[in-house]
């Protein structure tokens, strides 16, 4: 059981007032706030511990970079990878996904393949992917999806050709909270020898991940969404396959030597990470990691599930309401609409009542289109989120329906 009480002390924030109200905070699906811990680890790193990694001899550098590889091995823990340099530090979801566009994509896709995503994605596992069919002159299908917001697996299926360089789908939508049959997505595909990627930016606050088991051969997160801090992210591929992937950009740290004639690229994982890396952001990662940690994703994902039961019981009941996502299979999302009253109305009133969602198209214009709205609200949960702070969104809800009536 999560003591909610105690878990919120953490997370300074969320004392904070907003336009004379409480914040209620439920745009956790753009990003988490940050605990304590995270926040002190990023600091403490440059009060004490400032040094670049990989490169000094000096007595600092050698201790960054112990934390750093350290932080590696307990992604590598997180996710359940085989191995520490399958585990690359990226920026986020979105320069994981053009990382291998741009590697994976330019090795090994040509003219006339294809590359399958599935219409609930977002744009950052859409448009690495068009560019590269546009270089190649490869081709983008699209899996569909139903009115409930869920794959439709025959029809997926079908599409995997032998022409299919890879799929490419996410865990868990951000624009619907669908949380897809990943595993079997990933077994159809592999059944006909095509690697799946898996963006797990929704996924990896809400329930625990093992990529081994899913045989996933790549998966992406962002530590943003994760209650870590923004500008980093990971990258898991299999070993196999990023071995074989030619580097994403030159600069340090990814040589082993270099001379006008010829350069020898590094070992993974560094291959992938040239540039001095966002070294006090992955130590608010380690933190982060160690935080949901302690609190536990199974206890995170049962406690979610109640809230979000309660949450879609308690939007239904509002007059006008429309919810755009119900899989029976779902976590922390609520996108609804509102009959005759535009999705940002709805969000400008309930942030003067100290609520704050996104609205919007959540960066995912074909799942839009997809439900012929233009945009939505979206209410997204977090673990230190209350039923009563769901209260007091449907009442924010009843004020957006007074003032519009
Ligand atoms: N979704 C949202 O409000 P970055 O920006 O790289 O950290 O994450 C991109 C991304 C990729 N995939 C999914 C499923 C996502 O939800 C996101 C980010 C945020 O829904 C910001 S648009």
């Amino acid at each position: 059981m999560l003591n909610i009480n105690e878990i919120r002390k953490d997370f300074l924030i969320l004392n904070t007032f907003v336009h004379g109200k409480p914040l209620v905070y439920l745009d956790n699906a753009a990003t988490t706030q940050k605990p304590r811990s995270v926040i002190e680890a990023v600091q403490h790193y440059y009060a004490g511990e400032n040094a670049n990694i990989h490169r000094g001899i000096h007595q600092l550098s050698h201790a960054a970079t112990k934390k750093y590889e350290n932080v590696r091995d307990k992604i590598k823990n997180f996710v359940h990878a085989e191995k520490t340099e399958e585990i690359v530090f990226v920026r986020g979801a979105t320069e994981a996904i053009n990382l291998v566009a741009q590697t994976y994509g330019r090795s090994q896709v040509g003219e006339g393949d294809e590359i399958l995503v599935s219409h609930m994605e977002h744009h950052s596992n859409i448009v690495p992917w068009q560019m590269l069919c546009e270089k190649k002159g490869a081709v983008l299908k699209v899996i569909p999806i139903n009115d409930a917001g869920e794959i439709i697996l025959e029809e997926y299926e079908e599409l995997i050709s032998p022409r299919t360089k890879i799929v490419s789908v996410t865990h868990m939508s951000n624009a619907l909270g669908t949380i897809n049959p990943i595993k079997e997505i990933i077994k159809t595909a592999h059944d006909k020898g095509v690697p799946v990627l898996v963006d797990g930016a929704q996924a990896v606050s809400h329930m625990s991940v093992d990529v081994q088991d899913l045989d996933c051969d790549f998966y992406v997160f962002s530590a943003h969404k994760m209650f870590g801090p923004t500008g980093i992210g990971v990258l898991y591929g299999k070993k196999e396959l990023m071995e074989k992937m030619p580097p994403y950009q030159g600069g340090g740290d990814m040589i082993l030597s270099v001379t006008f004639e010829k350069t020898k690229y590094h070992d993974l994982p560094h291959k992938f990470e040239a540039g001095t890396p966002a070294i006090a952001s992955v130590m608010g990662l380690g933190a982060a990691v160690d935080y949901i940690h302690n609190v536990g994703l199974d206890n995170v994902a049962k406690y979610e599930e109640e809230l979000l039961h309660y949450a879609t019981e308690k939007l239904l009941k509002i007059p006008h309401l429309r919810m755009i996502g119900t899989s029976q299979n779902k976590a922390g999302v609520l996108s609804f609409v509102m009959e005759g009253i535009h999705p940002h109305d709805v969000g400008t009133i309930l942030d003067k009542e100290g609520i704050a969602v996104r609205a919007g198209h959540h960066c995912a214009q074909p799942v839009m289109d997809r439900f012929q709205v233009p945009a939505t609200s979206r209410a997204s949960l977090a673990l230190y989120n209350t039923r009563k702070e769901i209260d007091l969104l449907a009442q924010g809800l009843l004020k957006v329906l007074n003032v519009f009536k």
